[in-house]
């Protein structure tokens, strides 16, 4: 039957994924929505037919009708929901990051390892880009030979009020760090960050642009440029260098205009629309994953492996220095790629 879906917090990720499960994927309905502030939970709930606004996760997923939770709350908000999602046998989406440091996400890790079987996708969306998708397939096809270097991007306009120099690696390098994994298959081993003479366009106090490197088991280093006050675009590039040969994508040449004497196109503005469409592929293989009994996609490994790089990136800022990284056995919940 129809996937009932709870959506937990309804902010910008949250309302948009309420508009994508309302309007772009089938087999799901939500059924239910949550937000500490009930007039924005009362809001997002009207948009949508039979759904109930709630301020209390636990009370959201007791409720009728509420088959699979989908978490975009803030991340200090996602170990108590994802913990009570468990406890329930609930099937969850939760945004990235999977929580905000790793030893709490080293006690989801405990807590799913402890049930058994695999209740979550976190979601790390840019494996869901058709681009991402095609880079993935040609490494692992081998024509360009070993991955010996990945040359990464990642530019946003600018930042909300409070935004720290440790979120642009929390909520935005998180992504490079999953992407890396992803896309060469190996773990982090060590992270360095530099730090240049910040932009006059960047907010007081805040390091931007960076540049994160990460060295990877297999002897593979990865570049990431992090300017999130770029003020012109948009933009996330990924270039992989092999023995045989490099591939590239996020050039966005989707449609370039010739005309008096120039050509150009146009730069998106923000992810909700640069990604759209991973989003929607993202979501919707969640739910038929969830409606077949199973769980696809990125795992709380996966989530924990970032949080566990996001803290040495974290500590190589601050102290300059090359950090390594220090991971644990994966547990065998995790060995095997999901249904
Ligand atoms: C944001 O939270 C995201 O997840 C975006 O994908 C990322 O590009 C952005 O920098 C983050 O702030």
């Amino acid at each position: 039957g129809t996937l009932g879906v709870a959506v937990i917090g309804t902010g910008r990720m949250g309302a948009d994924h309420v508009r994508r499960l309302d309007e772009a994927i089938s087999g799901a309905r939500v059924t239910a929505v949550v937000d500490i502030d009930p007039r924005r939970a009362e809001a997002a709930a009207a948009r949508v037919d039979g759904c109930a606004a709630h301020t209390d996760p636990a009370a959201a997923m007791a409720a009728a009708g509420v088959d699979a939770v989908l978490i975009a709350s803030p991340g200090p908000a996602h170990e108590e929901a994802l913990l009570e999602a468990f406890a329930r046998g609930l099937p969850v989406l939760c945004e990235k990051p999977l929580t905000p440091d790793s030893a709490s996400a080293r006690r989801v890790l405990d807590a799913e390892t402890r049930l058994g079987r695999r209740l979550v996708q976190v979601g790390f969306m840019r494996r869901y880009d058709s681009e991402y998708q095609r880079l993935k397939a040609l490494l692992d096809a081998g024509d360009l030979g070993r991955a010996l270097m990945l040359h990464c991007t990642h530019r946003n306009v600018s930042t909300p009020p409070g935004y720290t120099s440790q979120m642009t690696i929390n909520d935005s390098v998180v992504h490079e760090i999953d992407a890396t994994r992803w896309l060469l298959g190996e773990e982090i081993t060590a992270v360095t960050v530099l730090r240049p003479t910040p932009s006059s366009g960047a907010p007081e106090g805040l390091s931007d642009p960076q540049l994160v490197l990460f060295e990877t088991e297999g002897g593979a280093v990865v570049d990431v440029e992090i300017f999130v006050n770029c003020g012109f675009g948009y933009q996330v590039r990924c270039e992989a260098v092999g023995e045989h040969g490099t591939a590239r994508i996020g050039d966005a040449h989707g449609l370039t205009v010739q005309a008096a004497g120039r050509w150009g196109g146009e730069i998106a503005q923000d992810f909700v629309t640069r990604f759209r469409d991973a989003y929607d592929r993202e979501v919707q293989a969640w739910v038929d994953a969830v409606r077949r009994g199973g769980t696809a996609g990125p795992s709380v490994w996966d989530g924990y492996a970032a949080a566990v790089v996001c803290e040495a990136a974290v500590r190589a800022q601050a102290t300059g220095g090359r950090v390594p990284v220090v991971l644990p056995e994966r547990p065998a919940l995790y060995a095997a790629p999901p249904r």
